[in-house]
């Protein structure tokens, strides 16, 4: 059984664990991705202290497993922002469009699995933080 959890800003989904002699996860485009997969990248081996991620997609939607190891993501709609811990191989965030989201306090071991609904465009991200809270319509800073 799947499991969301709701987010201030977003949600946590717990997909299936099959557990004989090893574990097996898996997930499936509807019940557990919200969206078509046209793009798979894994993120491993970052340096101590790395912060990642600091954009927002235009178009782009993505679930993103920490499936070893653990990091902090932080999420910001432009008028919110939270912090939490991925910690567990089975849970994956959603990251959906116009969501400002970091990632830091990569363990040693760190290796993050993310699906994407569309292929890798430069010109789908905003990399600069005023430029998306004036498009998020969030708070002055
Ligand atoms: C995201 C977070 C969670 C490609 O050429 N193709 C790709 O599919 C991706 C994902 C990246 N790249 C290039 C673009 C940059 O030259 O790889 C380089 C590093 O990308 P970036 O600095 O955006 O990496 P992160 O870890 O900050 O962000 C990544 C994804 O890019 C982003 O979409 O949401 O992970």
């Amino acid at each position: 059984m799947n499991q969301t959890r709701n987010t201030k800003l977003s949600y946590i989904i717990d997909i299936p664990v099959i557990v004989d002699e090893g574990k097996l996860m898996f997930a499936e485009i509807e019940k557990h991705i919200p969206f078509a997969i046209k793009r798979f990248y894994f993120i491993s081996d970052i340096i101590p202290g790395a912060i990642r991620g600091k954009h927002a997609h235009k178009k782009t939607k993505q679930m993103l497993f920490c499936i070893r190891g653990s990091i902090t993501m932080t999420l910001d709609n432009g008028k919110e922002r939270e912090s939490f811990k991925l910690d567990k191989p089975e849970s994956g965030v959603f990251l959906d469009t116009m969501m400002w989201h970091e990632m830091t306090d990569f363990s040693s071991d760190s290796l993050l699995l993310v699906v994407a609904s569309d292929p890798y465009v430069e010109e789908d991200y905003i990399r600069d933080y005023k430029t998306f809270i004036q498009l998020a319509g969030g708070k002055n800073i």
